[in-house]
């Protein structure tokens, strides 16, 4: 069994005093100890930003990637190797800004990945600039005199298309992260968790205390996950009332159960000793 001890790298944190990439670190780590997981079977990728820090913190096999690409790494390990548990971690600049495309695709075809963003509605390791998510209105080192689109909503996003398993969680709320983040991990197909987390350097206005004012758990209001027009309509509160919680649920036939030629074996199980690569390596000179 895995211990919160042996997740322990000897890496010197950097994140800023009171960042909530903690308690996402936290839930995480704790999640890992409850699915009992061997480290081995265990990948994780992040992209470029405060939050690819995560591979740097958490002792399991990790690949730090390049800003915006977290998901075509995912989903190109666990298609190669299907026996292993693979997340991903993203900023929300990161994932929908530059990765944006990649996250449609991802969830339609419904790769069993588990995709957990680190959304602080801010660029954080370039020190303060606006994202996709940032509010209307948002004033940062970019927009100076405030963000001018609304702010995009990724969980609307991931519901029109068509994402089996859709939640959101708040990094200031480990124990309900970490128990969310149990059921993303578990969930069959691709697992997407966007996660409000305050940044306390550069968003001075999504912060512990206007979130402490707004959160409430969907399963306090005994909300059916099943039911996607429902998930819809509460994916549209924002403001005084912010649901977290598990929005959308649904089981579906996996990308790679789709794919008869590697259902069953591992690519990475396939003998290539007998592939020949000169002839088209020979081709591209
Ligand atoms: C291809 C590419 N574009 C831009 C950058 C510059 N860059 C470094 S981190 C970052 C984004 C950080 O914002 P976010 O993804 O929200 O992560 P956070 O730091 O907030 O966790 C950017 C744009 C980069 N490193 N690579
Ligand atoms: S800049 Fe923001 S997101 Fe980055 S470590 Fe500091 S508080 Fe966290
Ligand atoms: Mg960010």
């Amino acid at each position: 069994m895995v211990s919160l001890q042996e997740l322990q790298t000897p890496k010197k944190n950097t994140w800023c005093p009171g960042c909530g990439n903690f308690g996402i670190l936290m839930a995480f780590k704790r999640a890992l100890v409850h699915l009992d997981l061997r480290r081995e079977e265990v990948v994780i990728a992040s992209g470029i930003g405060c939050h690819g820090k995560m591979v740097n913190y958490v002792n399991v096999n990790g690949f730090h990637g390049i800003h915006g690409r977290v998901l075509p790494l995912a989903c190109g390990i666990k298609l190669a190797n299907p026996n292993l548990t693979v997340v991903g971690f993203a900023g929300d600049a990161d994932q929908y800004d530059e990765g944006w495309g990649h996250l449609a695709h991802t969830i339609r075809k419904n790769i069993d990945v588990t995709l957990i963003v680190h959304n602080n509605m801010v660029l954080g390791l370039t020190t303060g600039q606006t994202t996709a998510t940032s509010q209307k209105g948002f004033k940062s080192k970019s927009t100076p005199f405030g963000s001018i689109p609304p702010a995009l909503n990724p969980i609307a996003h991931a519901l029109v298309s068509d994402g089996t398993f859709v939640a959101r969680g708040y990094a200031g709320d480990m124990t309900h992260l970490s128990s969310l983040l149990v059921d993303a991990i578990t969930h069959k197909g691709f697992a997407f968790v966007d996660v409000l987390q305050p940044c306390v350097s550069f968003n001075n206005l999504n912060t512990y205390d206007w979130y402490k004012e707004r959160l409430y758990k969907l399963e306090d209001v005994e909300h059916d996950y099943s039911n996607k027009l429902h998930a819809l309509e509460k994916s549209f509160e924002w403001g005084t009332q912010i649901p977290i919680g598990i929005f959308y649920k649904e089981k579906r036939v996996t990308y790679r159960d789709n794919l008869p030629h590697i259902k069953e074996t591992a690519l990475t199980k396939i003998p290539i000793d007998h592939v020949d690569i000169m002839s088209i390596l020979k081709e591209m000179m």
